[in-house]
């Protein structure tokens, strides 16, 4: 037999050996045209500041227009108010306590190197999934423009473009604390356009990837889309910040009497530079806020036209959604890390295929932790035994189900010596917090009566009961929230954890 001959032999049994390898390992892919795509739209330390959630001032016609053909979550939360710990709960199905991750800069693969994230999932049933911009945890503005602390294994494909405000503009920016943009309060209105700015070029990647999708009938995609705004600093184009006039921006009353009856660690995120604001300055930061809001949401528009203009929209899964809430004064606390709703609520909108009650709002309870299950099913997904959130397809399909009735969310407190553990949990009428186990104080608030949280009912005697109550709830979601070994898996070292040096 001649070397091509046999050459020709093993290229036909490889190619034979090949499709029977695809048909075991993919079952489902022969059903591709009829598996929906998924867009997972999360923007970075957003609160519920939208028009489709009643807010009064700030305007998001586009991604209003997402919780129109899909289900509005009034009542969603995080599980920790932090990017990486948050960004690592929701995208591998599990509490931060089973992740390992309580801290930014942290990828799962350090702690749970096995576990196959949400994408990863996707990717497994033959899915082409990207990433454009921020879905782990990134260094805002630092990392712009890089992998940041990403995990390449969710994806086929990752876009990391940064713009005029990572590139130019930092000199321009104003901050509360000198050369410090990320972390505290910054902002600036700039002179450029929309499609210079990081946002605006992740649209443009965006349209960019879907263009390419459309041409494959035959496989179906995950793409995620991870916008930096409202993110500080608080850059957007000029003209964003003309809808939302300074003195007009709302500044929160009465704190110092409010918050008498907090225990310390309710006030634990508070930052040194924040008793820098005077009420100018707190309108200034709002304004901005708002103002980045309305930009990233047009950046979103961008992205659902395209989806619509390339006949994508009918067969895709709409998702958008944030890491964690965030503080404009409330309690006298800004940003985020702490265990307050406005801290702790975040959008969730899920719109598309497996849908039925469009238009609609469901008012109870859930957690980012429920997207994986929930997006998996939705798309027929096989999915790791130990997910820790509830599928919430009976209440796409009718929003007065309860499903699950409460989600827990929790924040470190301390150094890393004496580190402790607050946890909430909210239920439709109640939010109840212990700081370290109870310890160092508890919480309690009304939403029927009190939804701004400034009157702390957890000593009251005639509440008792409801305490009591409440805290074995919580007591028993902690548990729920740990690996089956109940230890939470330590942070290794020098295990595969690539991209994780900052530039
Ligand atoms: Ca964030």
């Amino acid at each position: 037999m001649s070397v091509r001959k046999l050459l020709g032999l093993y290229a036909c049994s490889f190619l034979l050996m090949s499709t029977l390898a695809l048909e075991v390992s993919f079952p489902q892919l022969h059903a591709a045209e009829k598996r929906p795509n998924v867009l997972f739209i999360i923007s970075d330390d957003l609160n519920t500041s939208l028009g489709c959630y009643g807010h009064p001032q700030v305007t998001s016609p586009n991604i209003d227009r997402i919780a129109e053909r899909g289900v509005l979550f009034d009542r969603a939360y995080c599980q920790y108010p932090l990017c990486g710990p948050s960004r690592n709960s929701m995208l591998c199905g599990l509490y931060p306590n089973s992740t390992g991750i309580h801290r930014n800069s942290q990828i799962f693969r350090q702690t749970i190197p096995s576990h196959q994230s949400l994408s990863h999932a996707f990717r497994m049933q033959g899915y082409f999934a990207a990433r454009i911009g921020k879905l782990y945890h990134y260094n805002v503005p630092k990392s712009v423009g890089t992998n940041g602390h990403d995990d390449p294994g969710s994806w086929e494909l990752e876009l990391n473009p940064a713009g005029c405000d990572r590139l130019l503009e930092e000199p321009d920016i104003f901050s509360l604390k000198k050369n410090s943009f990320g972390g505290t309060l910054s902002w600036y209105a700039s002179p450029r356009g929309d499609k210079l700015h990081t946002d605006g070029m992740l649209a443009t990647d965006a349209e960019w990837v879907l263009e390419r999708c459309a041409r494959d009938k035959e496989r179906p995609f995950f793409l995620a889309l991870g916008f930096f705004r409202p993110h500080t600093p608080y850059v957007a184009p000029k003209p964003y910040f003309k809808g939302y006039a300074v003195k007009e921006m709302p500044l929160v009353e009465g704190v110092e009497e409010n918050v008498k009856d907090l225990p310390p660690d309710a006030l634990g995120s508070h930052k040194k530079e924040h008793d820098l604001l005077n009420d100018d300055l707190r309108q200034q930061a709002i304004q901005a806020y708002f103002a980045s809001i309305s930009f990233m949401d047009a950046q979103v528009g961008r992205v659902l036209d395209k989806l619509e203009e390339l006949g994508l929209a009918e067969n895709t899964i709409v998702v958008f959604t944030s890491d964690h809430g965030y503080h404009l004064g409330e309690h006298g606390l800004w940003q985020k890390m702490s265990l307050f709703e406005e801290s702790t609520r975040v959008p969730l909108i899920i719109a598309g295929p497996g849908v039925k009650e469009t238009g609609k709002v469901a008012k109870t309870p859930v957690g980012l932790i429920d997207l994986y299950p929930t997006l998996a099913n939705l798309c027929d997904v096989p999915t790791p035994e130990n997910l820790q959130g509830q599928d919430l397809t009976p209440i796409l399909n009718d929003t007065t189900k309860e499903g699950r009735g409460w989600a827990v969310s929790q924040v470190l407190r301390g150094g890393r010596k004496a580190q402790r553990f607050g946890y909430t949990i909210r239920t439709p009428r109640w939010r109840y917090t212990e700081w370290n186990n109870g310890q160092d104080g508890r919480e309690l608030y009304d939403h029927t009566k009190d939804p701004l949280e400034q009157n702390n009912l957890a000593k009251n005697a005639h509440l008792g009961e409801i305490v009591t109550d409440l805290s074995r709830k919580l007591n028993e979601a902690i548990v729920g929230s740990f690996p089956e070994s109940g230890e939470i898996p330590p942070i290794r070292q020098g295990v595969w954890a690539p991209n994780l040096t900052d530039p």
